[in-house]
Parts: structure tokens; C-alpha cells; sequence
């Protein structure tokens, strides 16, 4: 790692004081912050409170909101199964077992892909923009910023000796957006709203004071859109004038004015679009603008800082934290700046706490910011990493409530997944494929090498039967026991021995593939039967409904069913090089790309724990050789993947120079949205995850602490951190090694602690609280507290 002069970020910090006239401070260790308005949106500030978000832009001469709003989608409630399917099965299966792949493909392609072939977009909804008289003054002490503490987003900045501040926030409470304008001058506030949009829609003002946007969704792919949806601006000024026009409001001379924003569509659920937008956006603006601007914020702050505050992270603070945020993000690999990466970890609990709130939609590829029509890849869900990876850190950056979006949605895929298991496979339970979207469509699509895929459903089972290992909430676990069950039934049911295959180990799933990696024994796809991740996955969703049914006391036959077939799936393989096997045959070496971003087949290792250093030693070692070969570098979300298996192969020096490049600009755009290329929000949220995986892990019985922590944080502490079991952890450390640890049982199971060689246990009461120091010879402490 390079050093850099010990004067290096005074000198950094000194020009941006000269160049913006002024010292920049930060108030609160977790605010992002620019000396410059956003020139692109990838610059702009992210708000939201689960279903209503918007990108800030912060101009000067021209404020600018992007919409967004979760429910505007392309399309309607529709049905993408495809009756041909089931009758090429067999055949399709004939033609990957007889090797010859690339038929397999052709066959598949043609006769059991999903009409439509592709699934719906995720929208925007559209631009609110306020633009401001300009005058040849010279503008001062610009400053925009978020504050991840309060989840305000304030633009600060003086003209002519006036100081002007717009503060903005999305509060879940009162359902709008509310933009304060205030000025230190009285009556210095002038400027015109207006709104734009890409979707078929029309704006006018309705009263003197509001102005409504109101439009349908867009048709895609021969579906027909099927919403309406409505979004509404109120503005109350005070001193000053109002003058609604045609369709914008101009206020003249006002000492401060705030605006409320409210947006709606028709959507109820998947098959009802039946909402009234109108209606609800009319009724929040009443509510809401009843209420003062103080009342409002102090709602939101509150009912935000019930979730963020629950996780402290300190890794160590410097000077850097004083530069604006783009500029450490440009030095973060400099070795200086430990806080970005707490500031990036806290950013992720931000994120998800404002793009997934119960009751809303689970976070998308951009989590609920998108500002295009036609996003990269819809800004869906695809559900062969990425919606997975978006909920890796719910659990463990104590975030357990933002999980009930995508809990929802995995239990209305269970009931569209159900059509497609029987057309498709003529089988019982439900089946998701690669993709879904705001309809639940669960058939295969986009072409047979990315989405002839069935295990979508059966990995979002392991996502909510991991917050159920955090929880120990047996409500929750009886209410996702249906889709768990449902998703394992249909393996039952398709699941074929594979001829090539010696013993009696021989279950696959065929046709299939390892997600987006071509077959090596193929000319061009990546079409085969049971590739190694396919075989984990059933080995946990297994595992799961056995586990599940014997603490719902259900299923008993059943049970023995699923025991039984676990038993015959195909077993993990080691190749010739050292490395775990991603598909049956020991083709790994001659991969097309050795180096592709998808690392499927050591989901064993993470997220799943059926591959252990300490358990099984072997096929860890496996794992680690075929992270070797792929390389720590690749698209966002594979980045950070990569740090989440490093760190549970307890290399934190490893994961963490894998964080350096994950934290650059090539993989971190100025707002700390992270970079696919383009902006996809799963890095931010795998990054997240493998921060705190280098900090705490928890599977297979004990509470790892501190198994991966690099040297580039000798000195820190974290509070509130989950594990699995119903623990809360607080931990402190200093020059490498843990000097506190703090564990509060939630649940009341016993408690196993792990500090590398060094075990204690305890049984731990619901309500008690644990203290050690980590030294093999002094003895925990027990206190009972009320928590
Ligand atoms: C998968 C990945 C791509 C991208 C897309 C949204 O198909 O292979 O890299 O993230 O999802």
C-alpha cells in the first residue's frame, strides 16, 4: 500500500477551503457530504422511506427531485406461462444427459421459455424541479449533504450575504416528501415548481397552491399497463406569494415555503390494481400539511432512528473524515480513511432501511432510485444473486423488519409459482426461475443460458429461514413453513436421477445451469444438469423443512420424504486442481471465462454454512483454491460477494483489500451508490454484509467474534450487531485483539462465544446480558438487564 506524506489530505483539505471559501466541517461522522451540486445522477442524494424516494440534486439556479415510487411498474397483472414446456421436457432432459447441451438449448429456447420472453420494468415516475432567479452574485459555502443519522438531506449555501438551506426528507410516518426552504433575510425566497415526465401522463395545478401530475404506467412487452397513478405537490408559504399557472406554481418573495409531496398508484397486490391514487395522495397532503414542519421532522427522525441507531461501527477516525465524500471514496485504497468504510457500511443500513419498509416492495436491482424507463435490466429482481444478496445484511446490521417486503413477496411467488410448477413441470409446489418482478411472474426468461434456472424460490427460502435462525421467532417461522415447503415439494417432484452418474447419489435437477457461466462441455451455453449450486441450495431448503417441520410438530411423512431424497443428491465434488467442482463433470479449468463474475457453486461457503473452516476442512480448502482462480475483481456485487467468502474463510486481510477495491471509484460512484457498472444496489448491501461478517460471524452454533478482522483496523468497536440464536453483540478491540464483548440473549438459547481457539458457553436467559474479555482464563460475566 502506498504511504502518503503525513501533510497529504491538510494540503487536499487546504485546496478545497480555498476553492469553495470556506472550511468544511462535517457535523456528524455519518453524513455524506459535496462542496458541489450533483452534475450526474449517480451524484445525487438518495431519500426514501420505503415506497416513496427521490434523488436530490441540490443546483443552485435549479433544484431537482427524481421521483420514484415503488409500485410503478410497466405492464399489468398477466400470466407468463407457456403451455408448450411441459411437452419438451423429457426431451429437453434426454438431450443434457446425452451431452449434447447446445441442442438441449435450441430445444429449450424454443418451446419452454415464458411468453412474454422478457418480464416488466420498474419505472420512474418522473422530476420535480424548482428553479430559482439567478443573478451574476458569486455563490458561497455550497454544501450538500445527507445525514445518515437523521436521514435529512440538507443544501446549504449564501448569495449576496443570504444564507439559503433547503432541508429534505421522506418520512415514513406521514407518507410524503416534505422540501423546507428557509432563508436567514425575510422575503428572499423566490421560484417556479414544475414537473416532467417520461411516462404518458399531465400536469396541472389544481388550486392555488398544488399542482398534480397524474398519468398511467406504461405497456411492455405486449403487456398492457394497467396503473394509474397520481403524484401531488402542496406548497405552503410563508410572507411572500403564491401564483398557480397552467401547470406551475411560482412563489414571489417569501421568508420560507415548504412543499409536500405525495405519490400513489392503483396497485393493491399482484392480481388487484384497483387503488385509488387520487385519493390517497389528496388525503396524506391533507394530513400532512396540517402538521408544522418541526412536528413532521422530529415523526420521521424518531420512527428512522428506531432502526439506524440500533448499530454503532467505529473503525478508527482521521482526518480524511473532513474531506467531502467523492474525494475520500477517490483515496479510500490510500490506507488512511478507516471511517469510509464505516460510513459505507452504515450508508448500506440506510439504503435498506429506505428502499424496504413492511408493507411495501422488496428492493430492486437500484433499490427503489431509478430514473429511466428502460433501466439496466429492468431494475427488477433477479433472484439468481442479486434480490438475494440485497437482504444479506438484514440479519446481521440488525435490520430484521426490512425483511417483510421480500417475505411477502416469496409468499405471493409461492402462489404464481405454483401455475408454473404444473405447466411447465407438470409438478406440484412452485417454482421461481431467474427473474420476477412487481406481477410475481416466476416462468423462464430472457433465453435459456440465464433463465432456465428453477432454484429463484428455493434460494429466497434460505433468506427467510435465516432470519428466522437470527430471530427464533416461530410466528414467523409458521407463516414461511407454506413457501418452504411448497419450494421443496416441487424438487420432490422433478428432481431425476442422472444416468451418468455411478451409486445411487445420483439426484439432479435438469435441465439447469450455473448461474450465467457458460458449460464448458457445451459450444456456447450453460445449460447442464445438477451443477453444484443447485445441489446446495436443496441440501439447506431440505434441511430447512426438516428442521422447520419438526419444530411445527408437522409433516411427518413428509419430513421422511425430503430426508430421504436429501440423501440421494449428487455429492460435492473436489477436481483435479484442488478446487470445488461447479459442475458434475471436473470442467472448471476449462471454463470460457475463468475469472466470471457469478461464483455459484461456493454459495456452500456463503451465504450458505454447509461449507466451514473449522467443520469441513477439506472442501473450505476446495472452496478457497476456486476463489483463487475466479480473482477478487468483478462487477459490484461479485466484488463484494467475494469479501463475505474471504472473510468466512477468516483471511480479513484478504477480504478487506478486496473492500479497498470495492470502495474505489471504479466500483464506487461519488454517492457511494455502488458501480455493476452501471448502479445496482446489491454491492452496497454484499459489501455491508462482509464488513460485518469480517466483524462477527455465527453459523453452525457459535458466535464467531472478530474471525476476520484485517490489520487495517488494529483499534474499534461495534454495538448492536446480530447473530443467529436471538443475540445482540457489542464488541471493543485494540491492536487486534478483542478486549469486550457484550452479548444480550433475546431468545433464551444457550450461548457458545468463539475468539479463534479460545470457546466459552452459556446458557443464556431471555433478558441477560453476557460479558467477557476475551482471555481464555477469566470467566464471563452475567448481568440482567431490561432490553
Ligand atoms: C445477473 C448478473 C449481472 C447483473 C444482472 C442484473 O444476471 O449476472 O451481472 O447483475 O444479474
Amino acid at each position: 500500500m502506498p504511504t502518503l506524506p503525513r501533510n497529504f489530505f491538510a494540503v487536499l483539505a487546504s485546496v478545497f477551503i480555498f476553492q469553495s471559501g470556506h472550511a468544511v466541517e462535517t457535523d456528524s461522522p455519518l453524513t455524506l457530504f459535496y462542496t458541489n451540486a450533483a452534475a450526474k445522477w449517480t451524484e445525487a442524494l438518495p431519500i426514501g422511506n420505503g415506497r416513496l424516494g427521490a434523488m436530490i440534486f441540490g443546483g443552485v439556479a435549479r433544484e431537482h427531485l427524481q421521483l420514484n415510487e415503488s409500485t410503478l411498474w410497466a405492464g399489468g397483472p398477466y400470466d407468463p406461462n407457456n403451455t408448450n414446456a411441459l411437452a419438451a421436457l423429457p426431451q429437453a432432459r434426454a438431450l443434457v444427459f446425452a451431452g449434447k447441451y447446445d441442442d438441449a438449448a435450441k430445444l429449450i429456447g424454443d418451446k419452454m421459455m415464458a411468453t412474454p420472453l422478457r418480464e416488466m420494468p420498474y419505472e420512474t415516475m418522473g422530476d420535480l424541479f424548482l428553479d430559482f432567479p439567478t443573478n451574476a452574485a458569486p455563490v458561497e459555502n455550497y454544501r450538500r449533504d445527507l445525514d445518515l443519522d437523521t436521514a435529512v438531506a440538507t443544501v446549504s449555501y449564501a448569495v449576496n450575504g443570504v444564507h439559503f438551506k433547503r432541508e429534505i426528507f421522506s418520512s415514513p410516518v406521514d407518507q410524503v416528501i416534505v422540501v423546507r426552504l428557509t432563508a436567514d433575510k425575510p422575503g428572499q425566497i423566490s421560484f417556479t415548481a414544475g414537473m416532467a415526465t417520461p411516462q404518458d401522463a399531465t400536469v396541472k395545478t389544481e388550486a392555488a397552491n398544488t399542482m398534480v401530475m397524474s398519468g398511467v404506467n406504461g405497456d411492455a412487452r405486449g403487456i398492457k399497463g394497467a396503473l394509474k397513478f397520481q403524484a401531488r405537490v402542496r406548497l405552503q408559504n410563508v410572507g411572500g406569494t403564491v401564483l398557480a399557472n397552467v401547470d406551475k406554481l411560482t412563489v414571489n418573495g417569501a421568508d420560507s415555503v415548504t412543499l409536500f409531496i405525495a405519490a400513489a398508484t392503483s396497485y393493491k397486490n399482484y392480481h388487484d390494481v384497483s387503488g385509488n391514487p387520487e385519493a390517497i395522495t389528496k388525503k396524506q397532503i391533507a394530513a400532512a400539511s396540517k402538521k408544522t414542519f418541526a412536528e413532521l421532522l422530529a415523526a420521521h427522525v424518531a420512527e428512522y432512528q428506531k432502526l439506524f441507531r440500533r448499530v454503532e461501527l467505529n473503525l478508527g477516525e482521521t482526518d480524511s473524515m473532513k474531506l467531502p465524500t467523492d474525494v475520500r471514496i477517490a483515496h479510500f485504497a490510500d490506507g488512511n480513511d478507516p471511517q469510509l468504510a464505516a460510513l459505507y457500511f452504515q450508508f448500506a443500513r440506510y439504503l435498506l432501511i429506505c428502499c424496504s419498509r413492511p408493507g411495501g416492495q422488496p428492493a430492486t436491482l437500484q433499490g427503489l432510485w431509478n430514473d429511466s424507463m428502460t433501466p439496466p435490466w429492468d431494475s427488477k429482481y433477479t433472484i439468481n444473486i442479486n434480490t438475494e444478496m440485497n437482504y444479506w445484511p438484514v440479519d446481521t446490521a440488525n435490520l430484521g423488519e426490512c425483511i417483510e417486503p421480500l417475505t411477502q413477496m416469496v409468499l405471493e411467488m409461492a402462489d404464481t409459482g405454483a401455475r408454473t410448477a404444473k405447466i411447465h413441470y407438470g409438478a406440484g409446489g412452485w417454482v421461481a426461475h431467474h427473474n420476477t418482478d412487481l406481477w410475481r411472474a416466476t416462468a423462464p426468461v430472457d433465453g435459456p443460458p440465464y433463465g432456465m434456472w428453477p432454484m429463484g424460490g428455493a434460494w429466497l427460502c434460505q433468506n427467510l429461514w435465516e432470519h428466522y435462525l437470527f430471530t427464533d421467532d416461530k410466528t414467523y417461522l409458521k407463516k414461511i413453513y407454506p413457501a418452504m415447503k411448497g419450494a421443496a415439494q416441487f424438487f420432490l417432484d422433478t428432481l431425476v436421477a442422472d444416468p451418468n452418474l455411478p451409486g445411487s447419489a445420483n439426484l439432479v435437477t435438469c435441465p439447469s445451469l450455473s448461474p450465467e457461466n457458460k458449460n464448458p462441455a457445451s459450444k456456447n451455453t450453460s445449460i447442464t444438469a445438477g451443477p453444484t449450486m443447485d445441489l446446495e441450495i436443496l441440501r439447506d431448503l431440505f434441511a430447512n423443512c426438516i428442521r422447520a417441520s419438526e419444530i411445527l410438530g408437522v409433516d411427518e411423512k413428509f419430513r421422511a420424504q425430503v430426508a430421504a431424497t436429501r440423501a440421494k443428491l449428487a455429492p460435492l465434488q473436489i477436481g483435479s486442481s484442488g478446487q470445488l467442482q461447479e459442475w458434475l463433470q471436473d470442467l472448471d479449468l476449462q471454463a470460457k471465462d475463468l475469472h466470471h463474475r457469478h461464483v455459484s457453486h461456493l454459495y456452500g461457503l456463503y451465504p450458505s454454512a454447509q461449507i466451514d473452516v473449522n467443520i469441513t476442512p477439506e472442501l473450505a480448502a476446495a472452496a478457497k483454491k476456486s476463489l483463487e482462480i475466479r480473482g477478487d475483481q468483478a462487477t459490484g456485487w461479485a466484488t463484494a460477494w467475494r469479501i463475505n467468502l474471504w472473510a468466512r474463510l477468516h483471511d480479513g486481510d484478504h477480504a478487506f483489500s478486496i473492500l479497498e477495491f470495492l470502495l474505489s471509484p471504479a466500483r464506487t460512484y461519488p454517492d457511494m451508490f455502488d458501480a455493476h457498472p452501471p448502479f445496482q444496489i446489491d454491492g452496497n448491501f454484499g459489501g455491508a454484509s462482509g464488513i460485518a461478517e469480517m466483524l462477527l460471524q455465527s453459523q453452525n452454533g457459535e458466535i464467531q467474534l472478530l474471525p476476520a478482522l484485517p490489520k487495517a483496523w488494529p483499534t474499534g468497536s461495534v454495538r448492536g450487531l446480530r447473530a443467529r440464536g436471538g443475540f445482540e453483540v457489542d464488541m471493543a478491540w485494540q491492536n487486534g485483539k478483542l478486549i469486550s464483548v457484550a452479548a444480550r440473549s433475546l431468545a433464551g438459547n444457550p450461548c457458545h462465544l468463539r475468539y479463534g481457539q479460545t470457546t466459552k458457553s452459556f446458557k443464556a436467559k431471555k433478558g441477560r446480558e453476557i460479558l467477557w474479555d476475551g482471555k481464555a482464563d477469566s470467566k464471563m460475566k452475567l448481568m440482567d438487564r431490561v432490553f
